[in-house]
């Protein structure tokens, strides 16, 4: 485990001073390089009380701030803000609380996705909806996305909103799931990807926005005991592909640096090497805008490889060589 904190604009000023360029070139870069600094996200996580959220903000990042499996108060419950830097998180309670708790969270979620940030713009990115795989009854869950969410997204919706499903461990109340290995067996493979369509299919009938839903599950740890994550690599994929180019590099420094939560995906992609590509596209496209280093960009940027590379798990040794080819 790589226990450094990750300083990924530290790390690409650092490369920018040493690399050997024209100082009106450094100048540019290095205010390119301050602008992504200055970047904000902001990310509501919703679903029903026990889905999963804390869980899975524990899981993906690199702080224990929510409290795990408490019990709620439907009466004050609101939303939670959490601030990693410039990630930050508002944990929302989604629905199922009783009729008017229900109505309490929808307008306060309708007045968040509402809200509008100093330019104008929407102040959420990106809503993550977590479902709770392990129950049969999702009518709560359709009640939240289709009548509360989506018609409050404004443009882009598809772009907007992720659906997750969570605890893919139990769907089948925890039959055909390899423990030792830590993934799912076919039997519950070929069920989960059942449970995904028919999501997708509900959202697209009661909104027509089409949408396609993940299968996850964040883990638990009980005293001295834990089960790790699986397809979180691919969660946070989505969630990098979900959020606009200029601010995907905010998430590098926050990321858990406990590499066994990243391991355990599907292979139906390289999810670690396609998150570690997203990043070096972001310092490609925006950090050198306007300067003229041309092809010598994965040189220049060494040291910031490292720091993306560690900062999901990869091993540092070898990944500076990489890192030039994340960017073609
Ligand atoms: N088996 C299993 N349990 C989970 C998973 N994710 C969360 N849990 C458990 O579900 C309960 C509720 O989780 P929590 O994160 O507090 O849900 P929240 O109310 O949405 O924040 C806790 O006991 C967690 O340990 C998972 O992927 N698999
Ligand atoms: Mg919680």
């Amino acid at each position: 485990m790589n226990k450094r904190k990750a300083n990924v604009f530290e790390n690409l000023k650092e490369d920018v001073y040493q690399a050997n360029m024209p100082e009106k070139e450094k100048q540019k870069i290095l205010k390119n390089i301050m602008n992504l600094r200055d970047k904000k996200i902001n990310i509501m996580i919703t679903g029903a009380t026990g889905c999963g959220k804390s869980s899975t903000i524990n899981a993906l990042f690199d702080m224990e701030i929510a409290k795990v499996g408490v019990g709620v108060d439907p009466e004050t419950m609101n939303i939670t803000k959490y601030e990693l830097d410039n990630l930050i998180l508002w944990d929302s309670p989604g629905l199922g609380d009783g009729k008017e708790a229900d109505n309490r969270h929808a307008r306060n979620i309708i007045k968040k996705l509402q809200e509008k940030d100093f330019s104008g713009h929407a102040l959420i990115d990106l809503v993550l909806v977590i479902l709770d795989g392990s129950t049969r009854d999702l009518g709560t869950s359709y009640e939240l996305i289709n009548s509360v969410i989506i018609p409050n997204l404004g443009r882009d919706k598809e772009n907007r909103i992720l659906v997750a499903i969570n605890q893919c461990d139990v769907a089948m109340k925890g039959r055909y799931w390899n423990k030792e290995e830590n993934k799912p067996e076919p039997p519950l493979v070929k069920f989960l990807e059942e449970k995904v369509q028919s999501v997708r299919r509900r959202i697209k009938e009661g909104t027509g926005v089409d949408i396609e839903p993940i299968y996850y599950s964040a883990g638990w740890k009980e005293e001295g005991e834990k089960q790790n994550p699986y397809n979180l690599s691919k969660l946070l994929y989505f969630i990098i592909q979900h959020t606009p180019k200029e601010k995907r590099l905010v998430y590098v420094n926050n990321l858990s640096r406990d590499t066994s939560v990243w391991r355990y995906n599907d292979n139906k992609k390289d999810y670690v090497h396609l998150i570690k590509k997203s990043f070096a596209e972001t310092v490609s496209e925006y950090a050198t805008q306007g300067a003229q280093i041309g092809k010598s960009i994965g040189s220049v940027f060494g040291k910031t490889g490292e720091t993306i590379g560690g900062a999901i798990g990869g091993v540092v040794g070898g990944v500076v060589g990489a890192f030039k080819s994340w960017f073609s």
